[in-house]
């Protein structure tokens, strides 16, 4: 039964149309049932419907939205729900419901020699990692929520991870897409082509949209040799700065072999050792600020370990670091990322966090975190600032937990308040306030702030053209009219 407060309210010919099409078993009406699909990963908000539809084919989905369609009710798309951004939950009168994509969840096809893989939007991430793998190719998106994420969320937040540097956000890593559109029509761009010139890349405008444009279907990823050899090290740097010439001196010596160079703050490591199962600290000693580095080659009989070697001896020549691990096995390099990965949920721990995802120039970024830790500090003495994040791509989580003798609700209340002192920080340095989450409910007033009305006209533009009803993810990344 639906329940009658809850909006939207669904007319009866819909509700019956609906089991035509999709079954009973993919329809989920009870409040219990649905609860789960409410809880966003920050639990900051909870999310409002009276239906959630789980299909199971590409024609199921497009069934759904057809009939949505028909009846103007709003389309939630939800993957895997470890989205920061409040973009996979219907908010109260939104008259949305959710399109879970869990069974959505067939890897179509995989081609070696192609180096590409066809695969359905609701396949979790660590799968396809795990599916390339076995035919010796590498899928190279990786970040914490691996486990869970689905890549259909992936693409439609264009997620960008730990090997950004190397292999680029998600945009660049998919060849072709499958899309049900607003009308509920099947746009088969499958394509698993490296050349493919034929007119606006409408792949690109999909990727990214945050399900406003259409739901992700399927997808045709690219696929990469797989790494033969690999080398870890996390170093603790003589001070903030010390890490752009680190990470120059990087490139310079190790090439493109450099995958990852993520930026770690004490305090971060001190949330993970505390709250995290099985972290351990892998350097003696304290250290204001940590840089965890990888390379890979997929040579094998490389001197990568050698060439590694000689740029950590630059490195303490040069007095950029002061200590550091050279990881000397599997076992410890995934020890130095459990530390790395469990900063996330470990903040938690330390009660309310106000968080930013932002870019400024590679260049800028110590520049940055010091501006922005004066002004946050001069607002909220005490508060406990913990920056840390993909430094190789000018990407900074800056995160701000709560001062230790402060209400965590009064805290909380002053979010927008940090949130705009920060940015416009960013904006100073012509940076971005979503590098990699996207925008969602939660940034999508700061966003059109910061935007000029120029580039949101033309988002506009694009919304209106391929959504005239406004029925995808209504009120998410574009503010309705
Ligand atoms: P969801 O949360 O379900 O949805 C996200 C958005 O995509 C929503 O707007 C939703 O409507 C839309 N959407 C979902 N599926 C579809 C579809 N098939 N078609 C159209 N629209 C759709 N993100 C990073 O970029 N880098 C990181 O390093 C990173 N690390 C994380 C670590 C942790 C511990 C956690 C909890 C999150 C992290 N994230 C990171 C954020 C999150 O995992 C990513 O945004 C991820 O891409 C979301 O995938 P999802 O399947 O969970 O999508
Ligand atoms: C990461 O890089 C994620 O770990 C999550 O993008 C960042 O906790 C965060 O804000
Ligand atoms: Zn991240």
């Amino acid at each position: 039964m639906t329940d009658k407060n809850i909006s939207p309210k669904l007319p009866q010919k819909f509700l019956s149309d609906l089991e035509t099409a999709i079954g009973i078993k993919a329809i989920i009406t009870n409040h219990d049932d649905i609860a789960p699909y409410m809880v966003e990963q920050r639990g900051r908000f909870v999310g409002e419907t009276s239906l959630v539809v789980t299909p199971q084919t590409t024609q199921e989905v497009s069934d759904v939205v057809k009939l949505c369609a028909e009846h103007s009710i709003g389309i939630v798309p939800q993957g895997g729900h470890t989205g920061l951004v409040s973009g996979g939950i219907p908010f109260a009168g939104d008259n949305a419901i959710v399109l879970n994509t869990s069974r959505l969840n067939k890897i179509r096809a995989i081609d070696p020699v192609n180096n590409t893989m066809i695969v359905e939007a609701g396949c979790i991430l660590q799968t396809i990692q795990e599916h390339a793998d076995n035919h010796d190719r590498l899928f190279p998106l990786s970040l914490g929520a691996e486990g869970s994420c689905q890549i259909g969320g992936n693409i439609a937040t264009n997620a960008g991870g730990i090997n950004v540097i190397r292999y680029g956000n998600t945009r660049q890593l998919v060849l072709g897409l499958e899309v049900v559109t607003p009308t509920g029509e099947i746009w088969n761009g499958l394509r698993a082509l490296q050349k493919d010139n034929t007119g606006y890349d409408l792949k690109q405008l999909y990727i990214g949209s945050e399900g406003t444009l259409g739901i992700i279907t399927a997808a045709v990823l690219q696929l990469f040799p797989k790494p033969k050899e690999q080398q870890t090290a996390i170093l603790a740097l003589t001070d903030l700065d010390a890490a752009l010439p680190l990470l120059n001196q990087a490139q310079e010596m190790l090439g493109d072999a450099l995958t990852s160079f993520e930026l770690l703050p004490r305090i971060g490591v001190d949330f993970s050792l505390k709250h995290g199962q099985g972290v351990v600290d892998p350097i003696e000693g304290r250290y204001d600020w940590y840089i965890l580095m990888e390379a890979s080659v997929s040579l094998t009989d490389s001197n990568l370990k050698a060439l590694f070697q000689n740029y950590l001896e630059t490195a303490f020549e040069k007095n950029w670091v002061q200590d550091g691990v050279l990881a000397q096995s599997k076992a410890q390099s995934d020890s130095f990322w459990l530390l790395r990965e469990n900063i996330t949920l470990c903040q938690k721990a330390e009660g309310g966090s106000i968080k930013h995802d932002i870019s400024v120039p590679v260049s800028s970024v110590p520049a940055f975190i010091k501006a922005a830790n004066e002004a946050v500090r001069k607002m909220i003495p005490g508060i406990r600032p913990h920056p840390f994040g993909h430094l190789g791509d000018g990407n900074i989580h800056y995160n701000l937990s709560q001062p230790l003798d402060m209400d965590k609700q009064d805290y909380l209340d002053r979010w927008e308040e940090v949130n705009r002192v920060v940015h416009d920080i960013v904006h100073n340095f012509n940076g971005s306030i979503s590098a990699e989450h996207g925008i969602g409910r939660v940034k999508r007033d700061e966003n059109q702030h910061y935007k000029s009305p120029v580039e949101m006209q033309l988002m506009k533009n694009i919304k209106k053209s391929l959504d005239p009803k406004g029925i995808m993810n209504p009120g998410k990344l574009i503010r309705p009219n």
